[in-house]
């Protein structure tokens, strides 16, 4: 069996170490090495191609026969690739070890929010002493856009602190301890119960772009905004416009249109907005690895997987 596995920069070793290791039954070839070595030279097709946002050109010289692994969550680079092939499964990574930290980022930025923390360091740089009248948790709903692996599990790590969970889905879902809403036409009532919103959808031809200024303002007066999704499922300057003007209390960022954010981007200055780099939930090579070796097993022995993309939904 022949693999080929593409990851940018250097972090591509570490992964070609665990894979070997998991699946030393593989040949494995590493892109762009493969493209080097065999220069203009057609290239034996790869039974399976492991990446992340690949170049277009990796499909059209080594086009995999079996299936594409996407080493992350979120297919939103992969399917804009105009090479994708289409006659292979794409398969993502599900939770493979993002779940854990993914919940623990919206923990620490709920809690955060509901305990007043953005007030505090305000008066702890003006030393002044202004207890906050204690919010009761039954008071400050929680929605979470996308119940998926990322978002049932948020829902999961929130359930002890009494907060209103709520989530919204493209399609109806039942998740024990939080009321569930799905589709456009249930968006309204979703926000508007939502004093924190937390946005861990996938960014698709329907998401980006969702949180504008008119469904922002649907959030309660003082609401805070979490996105750990993508960056381009919020417009950034209806978010500043909402913060500016004291309808938005706040917001915690980890993923932005533009990554690395820009230097000269307001977001970076702004008193109540905290950024992330990109690291709510970092791949973790060791069980993606494990996740994708046991996946080409079971395709090997003709068994079906889960985590199969639909392209054309985009995700
Ligand atoms: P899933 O595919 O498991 O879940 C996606 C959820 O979004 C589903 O509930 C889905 O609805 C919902 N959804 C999709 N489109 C729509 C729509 N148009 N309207 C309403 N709901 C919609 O993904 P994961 O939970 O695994 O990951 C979510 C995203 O998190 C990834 O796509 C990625 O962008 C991001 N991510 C960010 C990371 C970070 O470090 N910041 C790390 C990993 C992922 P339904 O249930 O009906 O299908
Ligand atoms: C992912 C991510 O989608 O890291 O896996 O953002």
């Amino acid at each position: 069996m022949r693999v080929l596995l593409q990851f940018p920069g250097r972090g591509v070793a570490a992964w070609r170490e665990a894979l070997a290791a998991a699946l030393p039954e593989a040949t494995i070839e590493t892109w762009p090495d493969l493209r080097t070595a065999t220069s203009d030279r057609a290239v034996d097709r790869p039974d399976y191609a492991l990446v992340w946002k690949p170049p277009p050109e990796l499909f059209t010289a080594a086009p995999p026969a079996r299936a594409v692994f996407n080493l992350g969550a979120g297919v939103d680079a992969l399917v804009a690739v105009p090479t994708l092939p289409r006659d292979v499964p794409v398969i993502r990574l599900e939770d493979a070890g993002m779940a854990a930290p993914m919940a623990e980022y919206v923990v620490l930025a709920v809690l955060a929010a509901h305990r007043e923390s953005r007030a505090y360091a305000a008066a702890q740089r003006e030393a002044r002493w202004t207890p906050q009248p204690r919010r009761a948790p039954k008071d400050f709903g929680v929605g979470l856009l996308g119940l998926g692996v990322l978002g049932r599990a948020a829902a999961a790590a929130l359930s002890p602190f009494g907060f209103p969970l709520h989530g919204w889905s493209r399609s109806p879902r039942a998740v024990p301890g939080v009321t569930c809403h799905a589709g456009a036409a249930e968006l309204p009532a979703f926000l508007a119960r939502s004093r924190m919103l937390v946005c861990l959808l996938p960014s698709t031809a329907e998401t980006r772009g969702l949180l504008d200024r008119a469904r922002l303002a649907l959030l309660p007066v003082g609401a805070e905004v979490v996105n750990a999704g993508r960056g381009d499922l919020i417009v950034d300057a209806d978010l500043l416009a909402l913060l500016d003007d004291g309808h938005l209390g706040g917001a915690t960022l980890d993923v932005f249109r533009d990554e690395p954010l820009p230097p000269m981007h307001p977001f970076w200055h702004h008193p109540r907005v905290t950024i992330t780099p990109h690291v709510s939930a970092v791949t973790d090579i060791e069980s993606s690895v494990a996740q994708v070796a046991a996946k080409i097993r079971r395709l090997e022995r003709g068994e079906p997987v889960s985590g199969v993309v639909d392209v054309a939904r985009g995700y």
